[in-house]
Parts: C-alpha cells; structure tokens; sequence
C-alpha cells in the first residue's frame, strides 16, 4: 500500500487516502485503492472533482456498471445516480441497506460522490458484515451458517412513497415485475477475501426462509441490531468533493436525512457484482 497515503478511521472499518486526484491515477496507485478497499470495505477521498463521465470511467476500474431500475441518472452518464434531496424522495437510504440485494447479483461496490451537502445533517453511515459476523456467538454462527432470506424491493421501495398518479403506479408495478423477490445466503462468503459477513439488512431483508415468520422476525430484529454496534460502524461527515467507495459485499449503509428541506446532491456509480454464496471456512 505504500503508493497510497492512508489514515485508517476505525479498527473495524474505513480509510481516508490523501493527496490523489482521483481524475489522474496510476495504474499502482488503482491496484492499492482496490486492495486498500478489500482491506478496509469503505474509503474516502476528500477535494475530488469528478464530471458524470469522469466518474463512470473511474469506477469501470472495478468491473462494468450497473443502471438502477428506481433512481434518475445524470444527462452526461446513464451509469450515474442522481440522489437530489430536492427532486426524489430519499427516505428509504434512512434504512440499513446493503444495495441492490432485491436483486440476484447485488452490486460489487459504488462511488459515491458528494456535489452539493447541507449546512448541517446529512451523514452517511457504513458498518462492516466481517466485524459484525466476527463478534457473533459461537453458538448464533453455528444457528446461521446455512441459512437463507428472501429479499423484496418493496421493503425500501413501497407503493406509499411513490404518488399515485396511474402513470406512477404502472412504472411502480414494472419495477416490481421486473425485480421479483430474491433468496441469499445468511452469511456470505466474500468472493476474494473468503471473510464471512453477516448479510441481511433492514432494507431489503424480508424474511428467513423454512422458519415461521415469528422466528424469523425475531432473530432477523437481533441480527439488524448486531450488525450496527458502534464498533463495527463508522460515521463520515461529507463535504462537497468528497468520494466515498464502498465494498457492497462487506458492508451495509444508511443515509441520515435529518437535514430538513436543505439540499443535498449526490453522484453514485454503481459496479456490477456476482450472486452471493456461503462456503463453510
Ligand atoms: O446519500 C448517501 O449518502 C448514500 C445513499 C445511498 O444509500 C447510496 O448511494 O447507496
Ligand atoms: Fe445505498
């Protein structure tokens, strides 16, 4: 890693790297940002000035890019999300929420870039899966480890949240069609580094599968309450400029929206990734 001027944020979790322009990089300097992230799950970069190209280009480093079937996209770059706090409703990123696990290959990682931030509020949470799997019991791994739960786009994308003009629902109920529950592993394997991490999230976690619904809700309510302790999470504090890149494999996040009618813009690529798996260690 020494191409890279780290400061390490937490044990658990998180990087900030210094003195790169993100829009002028090396190839060395690519192969540490992608280890660094393996190593740390999510890295910051502050003073970056990415245009939407700019950013797909750097992303597409890690792997293809993923068109979101919900959010609105910049006019430059298809493959680039627009969360604007003044044009969507942004409510359901206030959940824990791996992304894109309503899907059967959930995203590998995102790049997230902060373009206009509030005043006050507006912080993004991470928590590591490996720190939170890591600290469970012997006895609740032991409960887990061959596990599976359904996931469902309507948990963070309800009907309620959309309006309900007929052009609204018809797009609504497309969506739905087209993205119908899906089924992972409890704990997922990560694909490179073999870690366990604990995969199920408030947001798009429905259930456990082949267990009554109260028993599942019962343990689903204890794991989302582990995954978030404070020592497996940290908080980031956003300027404009600032890049965030995330490892979605060992990680879930939550997007404070306790900033009122303030507003706030932010650029997310999103980099395909492959079907979770769990293999015994
Ligand atoms: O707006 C943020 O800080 C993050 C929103 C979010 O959940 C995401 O981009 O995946
Ligand atoms: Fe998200």
């Amino acid at each position: 890693m020494s191409a890279l001027n780290t400061t390490i944020i937490k044990p658990a979790i998180g990087a900030i790297v210094h003195d790169i322009d993100l829009n002028h990089i090396t190839d060395e300097q690519m192969s540490a940002i992608k280890a660094l992230l393996l190593d740390r799950q999510v890295i910051f970069f502050r003073g970056q000035s990415l245009s939407p190209t700019a950013q797909a280009d750097f992303a597409r480093n890690f792997g293809e890019l993923h068109i979101h079937p919900v959010f609105p996209t910049t006019p430059e770059s298809r493959e680039i999300i627009v969360l604007d706090s003044h044009a969507t409703d942004l409510r359901d990123n206030e959940l824990w929420h791996t992304d894109v696990t309503f899907s059967k290959t959930p995203p590998l990682g995102c790049v997230l870039q902060a373009i206009k931030i509030p005043e006050s509020g507006g912080d993004t949470l991470w928590a590591s899966s490996k720190a939170a799997y890591d600290a469970l019991p012997e006895d609740t791994k032991q409960k887990i480890k061959g596990l599976t739960a359904v996931h469902d786009i309507r948990l963070s994308f309800p009907e309620e949240r959309f309006g309900m003009s007929d052009e609204e629902k018809a797009r609504l109920d497309e969506i739905y069609a087209k993205n119908p529950p899906v089924t992972h592993p409890v704990v997922r394997t990560h694909p490179d580094t073999k870690a366990q991490g604990l995969f199920v999230t408030e947001g798009f976690t429905d259930y456990i599968k082949d267990m009554p619904r109260e028993d599942s809700d019962e343990l689903l309510q204890a794991l989302f309450a582990h995954s978030v302790k404070d020592e497996f999470t940290l908080r980031w504090q956003w300027q404009a400029g600032d890049i965030a890149i995330w490892d979605n494999r060992a990680t879930q996040h939550k997007a404070l929206f306790d900033y009122g009618d303030a507003h706030r813009i932010m650029h997310r690529a999103t980099v395909l990734g492959d079907e979770p798996y769990y293999q015994e260690a």
